[in-house]
């Protein structure tokens, strides 16, 4: 059976469904309950942890809501006419086949948003660069005086604008694959995909079915946002408009990309040029195509050139992503916990200058690190590794470079800083999910930071 099964529910009108049961009580879910609770509408809710993370909270302000905690396989999946599942959750959970099998109607909170959303939509997808991109976009929209609200993956569950009733006029969404494979299609003013390589792959048969999943962004797009050159995508999108961006020279008005000339490289849409490459603040080329997305996703809005390049100028980029923790005795530390996959740390290998010393490892999510191994060159004077994955990493580059086993963020920093001289990088780049080892990427990256200030400041004991 395909994951990416069609989506019965077709109707703008939620009040024909009698018995909703919402799946999984994480920030989605509870956002959830708190909208059909606002509308007046009673709902179950079901997790298979036996204390989810939003229990108390559930507990405290909706003490009517039916919870069923430990099984999915329970009578409010299975006796239910609407599931609204959260993302986390897998769709081939056997209790919800069997409630799809019932006649239930599996949708997902971003399916309920788009039809109650009344402004105008951006949305953006890829493996990497969503979160950057959808905030660079947020912040452009905002310099040019709109009121945007930016939501989705990114952390804010979409319903809580409707919930609050927050103002807004504009909606930039960064969707993930999983949301997409609960949303029927996106009546997007632009959508993107950023890019594709290897993610989930614990989720999905192939990668044929993420690409997929990731191609329901276009579906309903009035103009597609794509990297130049991927033939994956261009054969997929029906959309009015396609956009492209790219590194190369733009041919036309409806390409964005980078033209290298006298006075420097320009970023470019078709003939025009837009602005300076070396005044993009973030670091990587792989941020140049972000920024190239960004404009390209906001170009139907026509807004202020002025205020779009300010914009730019001023993003910093977010933390966790190729972030600068500190330059010390010509060490530059780099916290990049936010690569949770291949691609993304293959980009921070590539874009970094200088010997490198590599703290990598966590739970790989059923990734090919081979693909890593093109990135890990000379340069690269030892990889410290932990976390479930370790060992698969170090088995793909045992070959090209040392290797050392720790068992703790702590304990890879102590070695990182016994072993980094003057000129070296020191970067965290995971390659993997975080939760064999902590709570998610932003504790990991906080717990890298901690330690590495504890160990630059001489609050940390290390033999050296
Ligand atoms: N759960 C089950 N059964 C399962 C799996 C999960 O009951 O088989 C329960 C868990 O016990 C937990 C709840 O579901 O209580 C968690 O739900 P969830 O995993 O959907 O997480 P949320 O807290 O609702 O957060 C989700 C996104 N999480 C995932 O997609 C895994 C958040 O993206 C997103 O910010 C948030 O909705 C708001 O939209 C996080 C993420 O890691 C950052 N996304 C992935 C990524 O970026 O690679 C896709
Ligand atoms: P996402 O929301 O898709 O996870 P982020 O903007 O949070 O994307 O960045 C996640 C990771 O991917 C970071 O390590 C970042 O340095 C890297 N990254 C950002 N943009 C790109 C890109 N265009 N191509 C490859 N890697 C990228």
């Amino acid at each position: 059976m395909s994951l990416i099964a069609p989506i019965q529910f077709n109707q703008t009108d939620l009040s024909r469904f009698s018995n909703v049961t919402v799946v999984g009580l994480g920030v989605t879910g509870y956002s959830v309950v708190r909208y059909f609770s606002s509308q007046g509408r009673s709902v179950n809710v079901v997790d298979t942890r036996s204390e989810p993370s939003m229990a108390a909270n559930l507990r405290a302000d909706y003490p009517q809501v039916k919870s069923y905690y430990g099984d999915l396989n329970c009578e409010a999946v299975l006796g239910a006419d609407l599931l609204v599942v959260s993302p986390g959750v897998s769709l081939r959970a056997p209790a919800l086949l069997a409630a799809k099998y019932n006649g239930a109607v599996i949708i997902g909170d971003v399916e309920i948003f788009l039809k109650v959303n009344q402004a105008p939509l951006i949305a953006i997808t890829g493996s990497n660069g969503k979160s950057t991109v959808t905030s660079l976009v947020g912040e452009i929209c905002r310099a040019a005086g709109m009121t945007p609200l930016v939501a989705g993956n990114i952390g804010k569950p979409v319903l809580d604008a409707i919930t609050d009733q927050e103002n807004y006029n504009l909606a930039v969404l960064e969707l993930s694959s999983f949301q997409l494979e609960t949303t029927r299609s996106v009546p997007a003013e632009s959508a993107a995909i950023l890019n594709i390589s290897e993610d989930h792959m614990d989720r999905y048969d192939s990668m044929g079915d993420y690409v997929l999943a990731k191609a329901k962004i276009l579906r309903g797009a009035n103009r597609a946002i794509l990297p130049r050159h991927d033939e994956r995508l261009e054969q997929i999108t029906n959309a009015n408009d396609v956009l492209s961006f790219g590194l190369d020279q733009p041919l036309n008005g409806s390409e964005y990309g980078v033209v290298r000339e006298k006075s420097g490289r320009w970023l470019m849409q078709g003939r025009e040029r837009i602005m300076k490459l070396r005044d993009v603040p973030l670091t990587g080329m792989h941020n140049v195509l972000n920024v190239l997305s960004a404009l390209a996703l906001t170009d139907f809005l026509k807004l202020p050139q002025g205020r779009v390049i300010e914009a730019i100028k001023s993003f910093g980029g977010l933390p966790h992503r190729m972030q600068t923790v500190i330059k010390a005795s010509g060490i530059t530390w780099v916290n990049d916990s936010k690569a949770t996959n291949v691609g993304a740390t293959k980009t921070a290998l590539q874009s970094l200058e200088g010997n490198l010393i590599w703290i990598a490892g966590g739970e790989g999510k059923g990734a090919d690190f081979d693909e890593l191994k093109e990135a890990v060159g000379p340069s690269m004077k030892m990889a410290i590794l932990f976390g479930s994955d370790a060992k698969a990493i170090a088995d793909s580059i045992a070959e090209l470079a040392p290797i050392s086993h720790v068992a703790t963020m702590k304990e890879a920093c102590e070695l990182a800083y016994k072993k980094a001289r003057d000129g070296d990088v020191v970067l965290l780049s995971p390659a993997c999910a975080s939760f064999d080892m902590f709570r998610d990427f932003e504790h990991r990256g906080q717990s890298f930071v901690d330690a590495v200030l504890s160990l630059v400041n001489g609050k940390a004991e290390v033999e050296v």
